[in-house]
């Protein structure tokens, strides 16, 4: 029976008889029986059932008892969107009245729709993940991708929920953006890893919106923004090939072929190409000329679109090489793509494929943003739902302080992470409604690479953490987590790895020449004036005041120091960034009318944490000359230094220019 095959997480909606019940754990019962006394209660509360189920396990003889074999009890979650306090008092804090009421309706229903459909149809996923079939019966090369059936159903599902269409819809105006990443936040762990389609498909909508819907491009914009199932379409995003997938300018080798009719014909190998069962991809490729020379370089980057089949479902002159063997995502076809003469359209100007796929980009980063936020809150639901059910050592889990204590830890990054995606989330909106200033504009192409870069590290840590809380359990692939697990794992390498995310934070500042982190500094210090009346916070205020200042100090050095000072301290300076900014969130949620003081307990413990890693680092040495050398002498032993082949000893900087990412001296600032 189907249900058999769901993990124990799943929804409590869908819970068998035989799997409901009370235990005690096996070696407990097989060892001593504790007094009675022995089990630790708190003496103000009274007992629960739970308690009272294990006070008459203990007592019972040591016989095998008909409990026996059920020795635990699965976690059971319920209503996501019920349950997530903090995205509801987000909502309740910042919609409009009329918005918020739609809204929370609408999410209620998806939140049960979430809990009693979509979950084990993410699993089903997960058990039939996507088989590649070259060749039929009878030899003929085929190159199938046969995906199964609760897969098509997610693809429906997202139409039907307008997963895409909202952000484009803009009924709400600039909350419409804000309203779809809840959504997606909500559907990303149950999705079966149809958010990876999903993610590219907003990406591709977003470029095609950006050139202004040119009519050749209308009926897609059309089709990945409905929401009609049958209509619906996802698009795929081919970039990474043979040489890299981070290196882009210098690894792309497909060449673009003009066709008399305009059109061209791409020829080239696509190494990773993601839901490789798309309807339509975008690629970058670069342009030979009349003596089939290309232009090398980014410069030589153009973008096209291109269908992957033609209306009989016949591939574009396209040939499936085979499908990644990946660790995780693995419900998601991820294929090597052969483009031997695919059709396709020039959608950018020529040589500005780079600029214009940066527009995807920046929408699939965000979406993995959204992606960390939703793993640490669903490993974090798991983690507490079973301490409220296993006992260990005469006492359920809750009970231990050490236990809450890591569980809370847990609580506060994801509590930091989500106001951050809700903030980046919000400044979109007002970006893609015309009702964003150049300020926040600015704040938006910082704070994309920075919550992309640290929220992907902050949820490998969570499901990391929260997979231990299991003990041995989180290590079972049959209970689900393992999967949570491997599928947070990418987080931080897809959509660019957290260097590249760092690099590309000082290209933000480069490109701006250091406006946006004017604009940073100045956004925190308004946020901090904002909440200095709440005594509660003091603290914290007092450190993210510090911090700011300390990496004021920071930019005013670096800023007379040559690139490679600034590209060696891009990580710790990415981190501070965000750990500054997120406090600075964390205190506004922790300071508005009717808070918590878990709002405000939150607030505290985050800034607590070292909030400038780059003004300590900068402190200790660890970018001064020198300290490159030192690295590769550490990492190669000393023959890095005797042969000198440090990783920045060619005196390039990644960013391919030497020009330091401050702009002059910093003295914009
Ligand atoms: O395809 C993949 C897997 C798909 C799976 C997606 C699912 C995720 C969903 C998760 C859900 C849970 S993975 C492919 C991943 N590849 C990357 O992310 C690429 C990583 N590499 C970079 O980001 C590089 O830094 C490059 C490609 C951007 C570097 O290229 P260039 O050409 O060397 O860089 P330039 O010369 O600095 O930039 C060229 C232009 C500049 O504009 P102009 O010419 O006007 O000055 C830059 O300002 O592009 C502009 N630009 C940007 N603009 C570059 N990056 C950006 C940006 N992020 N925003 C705005």
């Amino acid at each position: 029976m189907f249900a058999r095959r769901l993990p124990w997480w799943r929804s409590s909606a869908t819970i068998l008889p035989w799997q409901s019940g009370h235990f005690l754990p096996r070696t407990r019962a097989r060892c001593q029986t504790p007094s009675v006394k022995g089990i630790s209660r708190t003496v103000e509360q009274p007992v629960s059932a739970q308690q009272k189920q294990v006070l008459e396990d203990l007592e019972m003889p040591l016989v095998r008892r008909p409990t026996e074999t059920l020795f635990q009890e699965q976690p059971k979650t319920g209503n996501p969107y019920l349950e997530d306090t903090l995205l509801r008092s987000y909502l309740k804090t910042h919609l409009p009245p009329k918005v918020l009421e739609e809204v929370h309706q609408d999410l209620e229903r998806f939140g049960n729709r979430l809990l009693t459909k979509i979950q084990p149809l993410g699993w089903e996923c997960e058990l039939n993940p996507p088989v590649f079939r070259q060749f039929d019966a009878w030899g003929q090369r085929v190159d199938r991708i046969d995906t199964c059936s609760a897969w098509r159903r997610m693809k429906e599902i997202s139409a039907e929920e307008g997963l895409i269409a909202e952000a484009y819809e803009r009924k709400y105006s600039n909350w419409s953006r804000l309203y779809q990443a809840v959504k997606l936040y909500l559907f990303s762990t149950s999705s079966g890893g149809f958010n990876c389609p999903l993610a590219m498909t907003d990406g591709a909508a977003k470029v095609i919106e950006s050139l202004g819907i040119p009519g050749s491009l209308k009926s897609a914009f059309d089709r990945l923004t409905s929401r009609d199932p049958k209509k619906f379409w996802t698009s795929g995003q081919w970039m990474t090939e043979r040489r890299g997938g981070s290196d882009v300018a210098n690894g792309t080798e497909t060449v673009a072929r003009r066709q008399p009719d305009g059109t061209f014909r791409l020829y080239g190998f696509k190494w990773f190409t993601s839901a490789a069962d798309s309807d339509m991809a975008l690629t970058l490729a670069r342009i030979a000329d009349a003596e089939g020379q290309c232009p090398q370089g980014s410069r030589g980057l153009s973008l096209f679109f291109l269908r992957v089949r033609d209306e009989e479902g016949k591939l574009n002159n396209i040939q499936v090489q085979r499908l990644k063997d990946k660790l995780g995502t693995r419900q998601m076809a991820t294929a090597e793509l052969w483009l031997q003469g695919a059709r396709a359209e020039l959608i950018s100007a020529e040589g500005r494929g780079v600029a214009s796929i940066s527009n995807m980009l920046n929408i699939t980063r965000i979406h993995n943003v959204i992606g960390a936020v939703a793993s640490m809150r669903r490993m974090i639901s798991l983690s507490r739902e079973y301490a409220r059910r296993r006992v260990t050592f005469g006492k359920l889990l809750k009970d231990h302080p050490l236990h809450m204590q890591t569980i809370a830890r847990m609580e506060v990054q994801a509590r930091g992470a989500f106001l951050l995606l809700m903030e980046v989330a919000r400044l979109l909106g007002l970006a893609e409604t015309n009702l964003a200033s150049e300020q926040d504009q600015l704040l938006l192409r910082l704070l994309v690479p920075v919550a992309k870069l640290y929220t992907g590290k902050q949820a490998t840590a969570v499901a990391v953490e929260a997979m231990e809380s299991f003990g041995g359990q989180g290590y079972m692939e049959d209970t689900g987590v393992p999967v949570i697990l491997r599928d947070t794992l990418v987080l931080s390498i897809w959509e660019g790895t957290t260097n590249i995310l760092s690099l590309d934070v000082l290209r933000s500042l480069a490109k701006s020449q250091g406006r946006v982190m004017a604009v940073f500094l100045s956004t925190v210090q308004e946020k901090l004036e904002l909440v200095s009346g709440t005594a509660e916070l003091a603290p914290a205020v007092q450190r993210v005041r510090g911090a700011l200042g300390s990496l004021a100090q920071f930019l005013e050095k670096a800023g007379a120091e040559p690139a490679e000072t600034m590209e060696l301290a891009a990580r710790d300076f990415s981190y501070s960034l965000a750990r500054i900014y997120t406090g600075a969130l964390l205190m506004e949620h922790a300071a508005r009318p009717g808070a918590s003081s878990t709002d405000t307990c939150a607030a505290l413990r985050w800034c607590n944490q070292e909030l400038c890693p780059v003004a300590a680092e900068s402190g200790s040495g660890s970018y001064r000359a020198g300290a490159a050398l030192q690295d590769s002498a550490l990492v190669y032993g000393d023959s890095a230094l005797v042969y000198g082949d440090s990783a920045l000893g060619h005196g390039g900087s990644a960013l391919g220019h030497k020009d330091s990412a401050l702009g002059h001296g910093g003295s914009r600032l």
